[in-house]
Order: structure tokens, then sequence, then C-alpha cells
């Protein structure tokens, strides 16, 4: 598997971080590629259980390079509180780089995420809050600080003056806040820079070179299809791209060297923060999910929404990332269940609807239309093949597999790295 994306095939939270730490083992590099410490990405493995936003899930292996791409969003705090965590814990982060055109995420970005949630009322978006979407809104105005900025305090000081004179404008014109001050803001910015200057550097040739030497590199990306700012459920979405095209962007690859595309999808499906969800349960069924799972956020502690599986979505979801393969997250989670209804269309104003709508209004007035499937009522976890899997499961598994139009790869059926099936 020379070069594989690996997405979120939802609203994220699919378990990437598990089958990222799996395919890892063999992997010579892997890569993040979009979002920033948005992400909440869970590993438990002989290690132990850590929650990564930022450092790829590439790190428990010691032979692997890591990168945090171009298209990632970096705050550069919790870069290093993440990295002395690791390190305290055992976990080296020699091999962790920092691409040098990658984004920070500054203090104002995150003041400004929640100066923006505030004044959207009712409209709130349930942002993370960590600058995010401010972050990414520089970037595309041109007005971001780069990670390679803080290598040369000349440029770095012209830039935060440039920028700090229109934050400040927006600051006090029009949320009636003190300005900030740029001698603060750059000593913080020079702390960064001895923090980080080992770390920075151009990720994207040390990649293509591993490509070209035939190593294997994986692509990992953060929340889930969607989410993205072009196909998620605008305006409701996280402000880069979780689908496979922005992992080229986002590692500077180029398409053609890509070999597969895996989709994560869970069993179920979950959401966290505000937009449609054509199959929420708010029910008992929908609270008894999210304990035995433990659906919170991993960044902010958020309950998470729980749904059925929506064929709909994953059938959108396989096709605008080009899936090659799915993996199928969490089955032991309906280890339990009598039944499992699973969505295969939607019904919009009298009509059948077997594709995404565009427009929030439309999706949020979509009723799913289920199909019932038996349950198997018993425990999964700690099988190993697939045939020992219960005949409904694997019933169940195709039925995803022809919702999405595309094969299973890997199901799994625990939290820790051993507890996943490989399917072909
Ligand atoms: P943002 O902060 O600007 O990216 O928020 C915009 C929307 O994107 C959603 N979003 C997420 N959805 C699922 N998981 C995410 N990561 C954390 C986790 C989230 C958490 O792993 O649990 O801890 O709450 C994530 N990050 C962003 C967000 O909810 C908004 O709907
Ligand atoms: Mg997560």
């Amino acid at each position: 598997m020379p070069v594989t994306i690996i997405v979120g095939a939802q609203w994220g939270d699919e378990g990437k971080g598990k089958v990222i730490d799996m395919l890892a083992e063999r992997a010579d590099a892997v890569v993040r590629f979009s979002g920033g410490d948005n992400a909440g990405h869970t590993v438990m493995n002989s290690q132990g259980t850590f929650k990564l936003h930022l450092i790829p899930s590439g790190v428990f292996n010691p032979d692997c390079v890591c990168v945090i791409g171009n298209g990632v969003v970096v705050n550069p705090e919790i870069f290093i509180s993440e990295r002395r965590e690791l390190n305290g814990r055992g976990v080296s982060t020699d091999n962790v780089f920092i691409s040098d055109r990658a984004h920070l995420v500054m203090p104002y970005h995150i003041q400004l995420d929640g100066l923006e949630e505030r004044a959207r009322g009712n409209k709130s978006l349930g942002t993370t809050l960590r600058g995010i979407g401010p972050a990414f809104a520089d970037k595309v105005a041109r007005m971001g600080i780069r990670a390679g900025d803080l290598l040369d305090p000349e440029i770095l000081r012209s830039r935060l003056e440039y920028v700090l004179e229109y934050k400040n404008k927006i600051l006090t014109k029009l949320y009636g806040e003190p300005s900030l001050e740029i001698e603060s803001l750059y000593r913080l910015c020079i702390g960064y820079a001895e923090a980080l200057r080992a770390n920075i550097k151009e990720t994207s040739s040390l990649l293509n070179e591993m490509v070209d030497q035939g190593k294997s590199v994986i692509l990992e990306g953060a929340q889930g299809a969607l989410l993205d700012t072009d196909f998620g459920t605008y305006p409701y979405a996280t402000s880069s791209s979780p689908l496979s095209a922005g992992g080229c962007l986002g590692a500077g690859i180029g398409p053609t060297r890509v070999d597969n595309v895996l989709g994560v999808f869970k069993a179920y499906c979950s959401r966290v923060g505000a937009g449609p969800f054509p199959t929420e349960l708010l029910d008992a069924t929908g609270d008894r999910i999210r304990e035995l799972a433990h659906e919170y956020g991993t960044t902010t502690g958020r309950p998470r929404r729980i749904g059925w599986f929506d064929g709909v979505a994953a059938r959108f979801s396989a096709r605008i990332n080009g899936m090659t393969g799915m993996a199928v997250t969490r089955l032991d989670i309906l280890d339990s269940f009598d039944e499992i209804k699973v969505c295969t269309a939607y019904r919009l104003d009298g009509e059948t609807l077997t594709d995404f709508p565009a427009e929030p209004g439309a999706l949020n007035r979509c009723q799913p239309v289920y199909e019932t499937l038996p349950g198997w009522k018993q425990q999964t976890t700690g099988l190993t093949s697939l045939t020992e899997l219960p005949r409904q499961a694997r019933e169940f598994l195709s039925r995803l597999e022809e919702l999405a139009g595309c094969q299973a790869c890997y199901v799994c059926i625990g939290p820790v790295r051993e507890q996943t099936i490989e399917l072909r």
C-alpha cells in the first residue's frame, strides 16, 4: 500500500485514530493533512490510551516519520503540550515534523472563534472554539502567519504588524474589545520559534522522495466528509477539506501518486455540533448507544448526537472521496441490540431521494427510510476472522457495503489495536 489516504466518511469520530494506529505499524510515514486541534483521535495500544489532537497517530511507531502537513492549522501551544505528554509517557517525537507552509492558530483566532459564535446567536455552529475557522479564513484571506515565518524574526515581525493592524480594527470596532499589543504577541511567537525550530521544515519534498522510493505513506484526515467545506452540510461544516482530495493538497502529494482511499465508517452515525442529521435518534436508543460507546467529544467533552447508519450519506461520501475500500468500526457496540436499522433512502416532500441534498434546510426535512435487520445478540470482541462473526453481523456488513457501494477491508470489534479483523 504505497500511498493510502484514510478519511472519516461520516461526521468525524469514526475511529480513524485506531485504524491509522494499526496501519501505521507497517507505514514509513503518516501525514496529517487537514483540520487542526479541533480533531480528537483516540488511540489505545500497548503503550496506553492517548488522545491526540495534532500529532499524527503514526507517532507510536518509532520508525515512522510523522508530518503535520501544510493543510493543517497548528496551535503551537497544543503541539508543545501534546509533545510533552507523549515524551513524558515514553513516546519519542524525534520524527515529528511540521510543514513550514502550515498556518498557525494564533491567540486572536481563538478569541474571534468565541466572538463569532456568540454573534451568531441561535444560529451558532457549535464549533470547537479552537480558532480553527478564523485561522483558515486568514489563510485564504492571505493574512495568516505560517510556521516558516517563525524562523525569521524580521519576517515574523512584519507579518504580525500587517495582520494586527487589521485584526485590531475588527476587535475594537466590531466587537468593542481592547486592541492587541504587537510586543507581547511577537515575544510569544519568538517563544514558539524556539520550541518548534527543530520540527519545522519543508515536508512535501521529503514525502515525495519517500513515495519515489516506494515507501508506504499514509495520509490521515481529520473530521469527516460530511463536514467538508464544499461537500459537507454547509454552513454547518468545518473550515478545511477532510476529503481525499484534501489529502493531496494538504500534504503536497499529487493525485496520480495515490493508490488507495480508505473511508472509515462507524456501524452507526454520530455528529457533534449543530447541523442536519437525518438519522438522528433523540430517544432511549440514541442514549443507549452514546453510553455504550462513550460518545463524548475528545476535544470538548460534548455529548455526541447519535443516529443509525445512513446509507444515502455513505454512498455520497464513498463517491466524493473515490473510496477504494471501507473500514467499519465499533461493530461491537451493536452486539446487544435485538434489531438494527439502516437508512436506505430519504423521503422529502413526497419524493424518495437516494442522493444527499446540498441545502441544509432540505436535508433537515428529509425523513429516513429504514430497513430493519436482526441483531446478532452475541459478543464480537475477541473474534479474529470474518467466518467467526455471527451470520447476522456478516449480513449487516454486506448491507453496508451495498449501500456505500464499496468493499469493507477492516472491521473493528473493540477499541484496542488488535481488535480488528482484516477482511481482504
Ligand atoms: P470547528 O471547530 O470550526 O472545526 O467546528 C465546525 C464544525 O465541525 C465540527 N467538528 C467536529 N466534529 C466531530 N469531531 C471533531 N473533533 C472532536 C472530537 C470534537 C469535540 O473528536 O470529538 O471534541 O467536540 C470535530 N471538530 C470539529 C464541530 O462540531 C462543528 O460542527
Ligand atoms: Mg474525534
